[in-house]
């Protein structure tokens, strides 16, 4: 079970300092959590939380490529960039990325071509909608069957494409036009879903829901119990904004497995 802590590189986590600061900040930010244990480091510069609304591709570039470099050239850790833009995709690669995090399971134009042509991991993740309006009323006839058929065709596409299945990663996209109760029967059917899988449940709306209305900040010990949870049902990747605490946390019941 590896932990692959969250960078966001988005306006609110640089508001008062332009890109040059926010370099610095993520620079910081990244090695806290390798310091913490993260095995991994996911670098995301659009918002895909729930109402998000989209960046431009040069906009996403200037935010995310200088943060891969500096990484890069001061830390020797695999790093991970969140992104569903082919152009962005190429861009890192380039930069030297680990693994490409893609919410839209490389369903853009050309997307699959790029990782194909790359050595890097894959992560398909399943979204039913776009973003900025996936919660509305998301909608499914069996959502573990639809979801594990969405995998697998998308694992398909890419198999199709020369890429190995050992790059390969599977997720459900908990939180990503799914309601309460999807993630409730996803999250308990985790060892049926086809993996590996990596699973993102840090802080998302489900656990705010289930604490009555606690903000993200308060959903720690929340995420702690789903990260503990997910590994025991067999997750191989944990992505995580609080690294240190899940860390811990994971080293225990790891003893245990
Ligand atoms: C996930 C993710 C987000 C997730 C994967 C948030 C980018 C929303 N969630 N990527 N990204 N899986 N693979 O609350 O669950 O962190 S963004």
């Amino acid at each position: 079970m590896k932990v692959m802590g969250i960078l966001n590189v988005t306006p609110d986590s640089f508001a008062d300092g332009g890109l040059h600061l926010a370099l610095d900040k993520a620079c910081f930010h990244a090695e806290t959590m390798i310091k913490d244990g993260a095995a991994i480091i996911d670098i995301g510069g659009e918002s895909t939380r729930p109402g998000a609304s989209p960046v431009t591709v040069q906009e996403e570039l200037d935010r995310v490529i200088p943060v891969i470099e500096k990484l890069n050239q001061n830390f020797d850790i695999p790093l991970s960039i969140d992104t569903l833009k082919p152009a962005v995709m190429r861009a890192a690669l380039s930069a030297g990325v680990w693994m490409i995090n893609d919410v839209n399971a490389l369903q853009a134009d050309g997307a699959v071509e790029i990782v194909a042509n790359s050595n890097a991991m894959i992560c398909l993740m399943h979204m039913q909608g776009e973003p900025r309006t996936m919660q509305k009323a998301p909608h499914y006839d069996d959502v573990v069957q639809d979801i594990t058929k969405f995998l697998l065709a998308r694992k398909q596409v890419c198999l199709d494409a020369g890429i190995a299945p050992e790059r390969i990663f599977l997720d459900p996209g908990i939180g990503f036009g799914k309601n309460l109760d999807h993630n409730l029967a996803l999250l308990k059917a985790l060892d049926k879903l086809p993996g590996p899988l990596l699973i993102g449940v840090s802080r998302k709306a489900m656990l705010g829901t289930l604490l009555k209305g606690a903000p993200p900040q308060q959903r720690v010990s929340g995420s702690l119990a789903l990260a503990v949870w997910a590994a025991m049902k067999g997750a191989k990747i944990i992505r995580v904004h609080d690294v240190k605490e899940t860390v811990d946390a994971l080293t225990v019941i790891e003893a245990l497995l």
